[in-house]
């Protein structure tokens, strides 16, 4: 009857276990949407059921030597503190497993510092307490813009309802086409932060001074939130990232209307030279006129 009710027991907390291990489930990753995501999120996976396994293992042991060999049942204890074979044994199995742990770790995290080849580089700046993006290499060269949270004050002071996305909305997304490899130059101005999108896979600090760089490949169109990873002051979690993957139809209308948008600015900055050339000029006849009366 009793072992009948632990194993009910160790059934429901492992389909619980299995559940939260869903694709989707809140207690789980978000879905991977790069290669990249993908490795991480299956050794992640498979990880867990390591330690499960060893969890269970050295428990199991434990609490059967203590049933087993309790006092009460009349148990004689024995009386060595020394064994060459199990320390050996102790030493070796971990290891393994560290190693098995560790290889296909080390080979995602070379094929991430791979920035080789990008299909475009986009520079993004951490300030306190925003993100600056620059459009450096690749289609949208040119583009540079910030993005601010969008949270309203009322909804951060509990005087509204906090929204779907609380704390992870900003003006302006950070606008990438879908299947290219974006290369990420990341810096800082002020302290560190670090730019971290769960869902692409890129999580690398933006060091003042320092460039450090990252990529993704974004598997399909949609909308991925991050948050800066770094503790960066007092507005640390008040700097989300919003990263907008679009068709590559799509983002080439996106890079067309922003970069009318620039131009536009630049050419009010041509009229502006313009007219303070043309105004000089005015000064310069005036002077003349004023010098030959
Ligand atoms: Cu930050």
């Amino acid at each position: 009857m009793r072992s009948k009710s632990v194993v009910t027991l160790a059934g429901v907390a492992a389909l619980a276990l299995y559940s939260s291990m869903a694709v989707g489930s809140k207690y789980n990753f978000p879905e991977p949407q790069s290669v990249i995501a993908q490795d991480i999120y299956d050794q992640h996976i498979v990880l867990l059921w390591i330690c499960l396994a060893i969890f269970v293992g050295v428990f199991g042991v434990m609490f059967y030597s203590v049933l087993k060999h309790r006092k009460s049942l009349g148990y004689k204890a024995a009386n060595f503190h020394h064994s060459t074979t199990v320390e050996v044994i102790w030493t070796i199995i971990p290891c393994l497993i560290l190693v098995v742990m560790a290889l296909p770790a080390t080979k995602t995290v070379i094929a991430m510092k791979d920035t080789s080849s990008p299909d475009m580089t986009i520079k993004a700046t951490g300030y306190q307490w925003m993100w600056g993006y620059d459009y450096l290499q690749g289609d949208g060269e040119g583009i540079s813009f910030y993005s601010k949270l969008t949270t309203p004050k009322a909804q951060i002071e509990n005087r509204e309802p906090k929204g779907e996305n609380y704390l992870l909305e900003v003006d302006n997304h950070m606008v990438v086409p879908v299947g290219k490899k974006v290369r990420m130059i990341l810096t800082a101005n002020d302290v560190i932060h670090a730019w971290w999108v769960p869902a692409l896979g890129v999580k690398q600090d933006a060091i003042p001074g320092f460039i450090r760089d990252s990529w993704f490949t974004a598997d399909k169109p949609g909308i991925y939130r991050g948050q800066c990873a770094e503790l960066c002051g007092k507005d640390h979690g008040f700097m989300p990232i919003v990263v907008e993957v679009l068709e590559e139809e799509a983002y080439a209308q996106w890079v067309a209307e922003k970069l009318a948008g620039t131009n536009e600015t630049v050419n009010l900055a041509a009229v502006t030279t313009e007219m303070v050339a043309e105004a000089d000029e005015d000064n310069a006849a005036a002077d003349k006129n004023s010098e030959n009366n």
